[in-house]
């Protein structure tokens, strides 16, 4: 197997992470965004919406992260990232759908005026954008806050991909300025996360 994928992305290192977790061999290709080498031909036949995280499997090309996590622990006989019983697998895939649809845009407004614009040269941040994300990330960080009172993880009692896809977008709470104080349980929580071997190996100077 072989990845493509950006260490500093949320996308792909939660997806490094369940390859690290997993322990499975897969070849990791850094693809350089800032340098535009994800809109080069080549993996444009791969991937034509041009996005990182992309996992190629043999024949077998998938992109979009949470879908590539959960192939990956399809590869195992049982993994208790993904566990079988179809009710607390709904449920992770429940957080799954709710990071990509509802907090990693919301997440993703403040990564985009405090990161990236810095990074491409795009001018200042614009406040009404902020105050646009701000609504946005605390009307969803509030039902994470509440969910995760009383528990230590998302679904169940241990890790599974739904912290990884939820969690990974807080790796950058510094750089991109969500709104996060006051939410103790959420910043509480996201220490079980950094905890984890695998998240660990992940971080992105060790995978560059
Ligand atoms: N929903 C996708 C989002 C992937 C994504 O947004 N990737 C970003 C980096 S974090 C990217 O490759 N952007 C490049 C572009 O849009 O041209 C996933 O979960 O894989």
């Amino acid at each position: 197997m072989k990845l493509y994928h950006f260490p500093i992305s949320p996308n792909s290192r939660r997806v490094v992470a369940v390859l690290h977790h997993l322990g499975l061999d897969c070849e990791l290709k850094v693809l350089d965004l800032l340098k535009g080498e994800h809109l080069k031909g080549d993996f444009l036949q791969l991937n034509p919406n041009h996005m990182i995280p992309t996992l190629v499997d043999g024949e077998f090309v998938l992109w979009e992260s949470n879908a590539i996590m959960q192939y990956l622990c399809s590869k195992v006989p049982e993994t208790s990232l993904w566990p079988a019983d179809p009710v607390v697998r709904a449920d992770v895939s429940r957080w799954q759908f709710w990071q990509t649809a509802h907090f990693g845009r919301a997440c993703g407004i403040f990564i985009f005026e405090n990161i990236l614009k810095k990074a491409l040269n795009l001018g200042e941040p614009d406040t009404d954008e902020i105050a646009k994300g701000e609504d946005s990330f605390r009307r969803f960080a509030d039902v994470l806050e509440a969910h995760l009172k009383g528990r230590e993880w998302l679904v169940g009692d241990h890790v599974t991909l739904a912290d990884l896809s939820v969690g990974s977008f807080l790796d950058l709470t510094e750089m991109a300025r969500y709104p996060l104080a006051g939410y103790q349980e959420i910043q509480r929580w996201y220490k079980n996360i950094q905890q984890l071997p695998a998240w660990q190996s992940s971080e992105p100077s060790k995978i560059s």
